[in-house]
């Protein structure tokens, strides 16, 4: 009698776990590379690059073909992913200086915050670049707020902007770590500050000389945008950066194991300055910027294998995607251009990084979920805007009228339901030329923005006349069709004034 009602009481306790777990909402946890290229990860077909980790989550996941940040730079980018909103609509969201305000208003629902309604403990690690502080910037010797946690984040470690801008100093929560109150943070975008060399007057003192802009205050021997004075004991040692940050993430997702978490590591890699630790340096065989794109995948790996002996791999969404397109020289002289070989960082696609041509905003996106998301390739049209309202379904939150009203539902889209996804999706590019594609058309509205920046060799999409491309048989954009098409331009010219003007 006794065995079998403590048989009785274990399957209870058994099935009430069973429940638990079904009923525990899932862990999301989402990779944001920087300027990560469509065409730089192997499961997207490069070949002169191995990206082992990244492929796996690929492989045991949806790889997704159409998939759109939703601007060719990473502070709009950012900003449309957090909010649901295009950053387009609101002046001022351009690429922000390091010294920039909080861009994300305090009062709006985000991403993160609609995520902590639902009780998640939500993350950030990583670069930031959505500015910080009251109107007029930081004080960076004080509390730094609002910033992260005054939009819905209950946890934030950062680069404050980009590794190539000051201030180069972590920031966790409201303070800079490591700060020595006695040498206090001073930044400046306009006059120079401070008594410390700039690339400028000594490029004899860098490890890595500069090819355009960044020849300012000299960091850990590489000049930045911006100049930085005191925070000497803060500073950040960029080969560290990687294990930093990663170590980060994994601290992260161990503390809060037992709750539903999101995390949003958003790594530096592969932006500039691409320092990568010694344990990768000529690796890639293609210099620095394919070195770290093997450290952006160890970083990928290292985070999964956190998740996997955790036992958290059935119950944890994995999201990976880029907050826009490729660049090879953005700034520095690391020998991408001429290490390149044959790889093709945009892949298939024209342009890059600032770009209105697809590779701007068309990044690699992949999501993992086992059991629930079956395994394969997807080419619907999804755009990252839409994570907000789709993650808000997955997790029972609704989302007022009138909030993130760009961003729509999905959902089934990115778990492999749905095939087809939006039916349209919006680029933003560098001179705020904004695209549409809406089936298999892409329209570029006329712009009288250059056709080409020379510094990083991109072609920008501008073109004073409108341009239509079939990107069902002419994927790379090489054959305006916009003459032969009147009716189709004027048309999508029309779907596009409606969006803005919504
Ligand atoms: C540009 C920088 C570039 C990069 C970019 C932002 C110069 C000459 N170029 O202005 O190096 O920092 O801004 O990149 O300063 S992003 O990925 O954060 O959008
Ligand atoms: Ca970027």
């Amino acid at each position: 009698m006794k065995s079998r009602i403590f048989l009785l009481i274990c399957s209870v306790l058994i099935l009430s776990s069973l429940v638990a777990q079904a009923q525990q909402k899932p862990n999301i946890v989402l990779i944001y590379a920087d300027d990560l290229g469509y065409g730089d990860v192997s499961c997207y077909g490069a070949t002169k690059v191995k990206t082992p980790n990244i492929d796996r989550v690929a492989a045991e996941g949806l790889r997704f073909t159409n998939a759109h940040a939703t601007s060719a730079t990473c502070t709009p980018s950012r900003y449309s992913l957090l909010t649901g909103q295009y950053a387009w609509r609101k002046s001022g969201t351009g690429i922000a200086p390091g010294d920039a305000a909080l861009l994300i208003p305090t009062n709006r629902i985000t991403l993160p915050g609609m995520l902590q309604r639902a009780g998640y403990k939500t993350g950030v690690v990583g670069k930031w670049h959505l500015g910080l502080g009251p109107k007029g910037g930081p004080d960076w010797n004080s509390d730094i707020k609002p910033g992260p946690l005054e939009i819905g984040f209950t946890y934030s470690f950062l680069l404050p902007a980009t590794g190539d801008r000051v201030p180069c100093v972590y920031v966790e929560n409201h303070r800079i770590v490591g700060l020595d109150s006695s040498d206090p943070v001073q930044v400046s975008y306009k006059d120079p500050i401070g008594t410390e060399p700039t690339g400028k007057a000594n490029p004899d003192l860098l490890k890595m000389m500069y090819s355009h802009g960044h020849d300012q205050t000299i960091i850990n021997g590489v000049s930045r945008i911006g100049y930085m004075s005191g925070g000497k004991s803060a500073r950040w040692v960029d080969e560290e950066m990687a294990d930093v940050l990663t170590g980060k993430v994994n601290q992260f997702i161990e503390t809060h194991q037992e709750n539903p978490f999101f995390l949003y590591f958003s790594t530096h890699d592969i932006h500039v300055p691409r320092m990568p630790h010694s344990r990768f340096v000529g690796k890639s065989g293609m210099g620095p910027r394919g070195d770290a794109i093997l450290q952006l995948d160890y970083c990928v790996g290292e985070v999964m294998k956190t998740v996997d002996r955790l036992g958290l791999k059935d119950n944890t969404v994995v999201i990976i995607s880029s907050d826009n397109g490729p660049v090879v020289d953005d700034g520095y002289k690391d020998y991408a251009v001429e290490k390149l070989g044959g790889h093709k960082p945009a892949g298939p696609l024209r342009g890059g990084k600032y770009s209105a041509f697809d590779a701007g905003t068309r990044v690699p996106f992949i999501v993992r979920w086992p059991g629930k998301v079956k395994a394969g390739t997807s080419d619907a049209l999804l755009s990252q805007v839409d994570l907000l309202k789709s993650l808000a379904v997955l997790t029972g939150q609704t989302v007022g009228e009138g909030e993130a009203t760009d961003s729509f539902n999905t959902l089934d889209a990115l778990l492999g339901k749905d095939k087809n996804g939006r039916d349209y999706v919006i680029e933003h590019a560098l001179n705020n030329t904004l695209s549409l594609v809406k089936g298999h058309w892409k329209y570029i509205e006329p712009s009288n923005g250059p056709a080409v920046q020379k510094a990083t060799n991109t072609e920008l999409g501008n073109n004073p006349l409108p341009q239509l491309y079939d990107l069902r048989t002419d994927l790379g954009e090489t054959r305006n069709v916009a003459g032969e098409n009147p009716q189709l331009v004027s048309e999508l010219a029309a779907f596009l004034k409606s969006v803005k003007e919504k």
